[in-house]
């Protein structure tokens, strides 16, 4: 679950339609037709993928190929990187709710791994975790195939080897829309990463104490695959951006000077009603959904800024740093659109009568060696917490140290009831949230029928690679 500092819920309206034109690019700019003089972000060549949508499902198929690949993220520097079809990041997965997604998976990296589709409510042995497939070894194929049953920004990510295999660029975006878009003039998926780099410009070891206690924070802050790119947009724009925090370890706080934002919906699809808000924050594997009303005279320029963000033990306190510039062209200004109105009833869950479940979340360093729990064991040594399908789950998640971990849930998502005593208004669909340090969270879910041996984890990756991972055992 996103945070964001929340200015007012705008009242809803009567939502607007448009018609849909779906293409899928190798890295962002997607949507609709902007008006006439807005511009897109830089992007390579489009991959056609899903057509106009307002008959059937289509199904989508691709092939994807995880390789080594020279990873140059700026004019002359690069590092030895891996990347789906030699893409950073992967090619943006382009459907409609109810479409099938097949993909032809080809592993030709010299290490096993996985795809796990982040967020999507896939079958129990399409998710890429373990007890869910074995990895795919080095020139191994495996498909996946699946439909993409809701609404909303997704991800997908290798699940083996995960501090490595993400930090090298193994990682893309999945934009799956309802029948109910908002117009916009220009929509991009934001992915947001960062690269921790030797004094020679390569790839820093990884590993180590520090790395495995903090995550690995890198100084090399990259969106979309580019150290801190400028855009140019045309003043009164309206741009959409789905942001999603690929990155192992960092928790972003941004905020774009002398804008606000349009929150439309977080990990799980749209929100009852949009927000606005000042700053956003995500923590590795968020996703958000925001509108940009570009308020810029034309030629001038802003920055989207990470703020400091202080996650616990120290760590994450960093200095300010800009993210990506916005900068207005010398076209005259766009007449700027009216707010968006769209809505979408979310039911609380029904959790009387439900017997809450505490799951803890600790760390330790004895010996020099630091050790990560879940309910006080450690991975794979975990006790399942089983589970039947259909029943109302209540979990109180409670980090019993000081450093935030960000929880995620496989397969299923979850609203957030309270965070330490204090009842959330309006629920929401999640699949990720940041526990901060010592915070107790009480989350519900419903597993619909979809059994098996399910993951939850800590989501800065040297965490659940170090044990910070538990398992759901759902039964029939
Ligand atoms: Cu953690």
């Amino acid at each position: 679950m996103s945070a964001v500092r929340l200015l007012e819920i705008l009242a809803p309206r009567s939502p607007m339609r448009r018609s849909l034109v779906l293409i899928s690019f190798l890295v962002a700019a997607c949507g609709p037709a902007p008006r006439e003089g807005a511009h897109g972000w830089s992007s390579a060549a489009p991959v056609p993928s899903a057509s106009d949508r307002s008959a059937a499902p289509d199904v989508i198929e691709l092939d994807l190929v995880a390789a080594p690949h020279v990873w140059t993220f700026a004019p002359g520097r690069s590092i030895d990187g891996y990347a789906y079809n030699d893409s950073i990041p992967g090619p943006t997965i382009e459907a409609h709710v109810g479409d099938t997604l097949v993909v032809h998976f080809r592993n030709e990296l010299s290490e096993p791994t996985t795809i796990h589709w982040h967020g999507v409510r896939v079958p129990h042995d399409m998710d890429g975790a373990p007890h869910a497939q074995e990895p795919v070894p080095p020139g191994g194929a495996f498909e996946y195939r699946f439909t993409l049953p809701d609404e909303g920004t997704f991800w997908y990510h290798p699940h083996a080897n995960e501090p490595e295999q993400m930090e090298r660029g193994l990682y893309g975006a999945i934009v799956v829309r309802g029948d109910d878009e908002p117009v916009v003039d220009t929509e991009s998926v934001v992915l947001l990463d960062d690269l921790l780099l030797d004094a020679s410009g390569a790839l820093a070891p990884f590993g180590g104490l520090l790395e495995t206690h903090g995550g690995r924070e890198g100084d090399v802050q990259l969106v979309n695959g580019a150290l801190t790119p400028s855009i140019a947009v045309r003043a009164g724009e309206r741009q959409r951006w789905r942001f999603v925090n690929a990155g192992s370890a960092r928790i972003y706080r941004l905020a774009l000077e002398g804008h606000t934002f349009t929150v439309l919906g977080s990990d799980g699809g749209p929100w009852s009603v949009p927000a606005s808000a000042t700053e956003l924050v995500l923590a590795p594997g968020d996703r958000l959904d925001v509108l940009v009303d570009v308020s810029l005279s034309p030629t001038a320029s802003a920055p989207l800024v990470a703020e400091i963000y202080e996650r616990g033990h120290g760590q994450g306190v960093f200095a300010p740093f800009d993210v990506l510039t916005l900068s207005a062209t010398s076209d005259t200004p766009l007449e700027a659109l009216p707010p968006v109105t769209r809505t979408r009833v979310l039911e609380p869950l029904h959790v009387e009568g439900v017997t809450p479940r505490e799951i803890t979340f600790d760390e330790s360093l004895e010996g020099g060696v630091i050790t990560f729990f879940v309910n006080g064991e450690t991975y794979p040594d975990v006790t399942p917490v089983a589970a039947t399908v259909n029943e109302v789950q209540v979990w109180d998640l409670v980090n019993l140290s000081e450093m935030s971990h960000p929880f995620h849930l496989h397969g299923f998502f979850f609203q957030v009831l309270s965070r330490d005593g204090v009842a959330v208004a309006s629920p929401t669909w999640e699949d990720t949230l940041e526990l901060h340090g010592e915070e107790r969270v009480r989350i519900a879910f419903r597993p619909d029928d979809r059994p098996g041996m399910w993951m939850f984890h800590c989501h800065i990756l040297e965490h659940a690679h170090g044990g910070m991972m538990g398992m759901l055992e759902l039964t029939r």
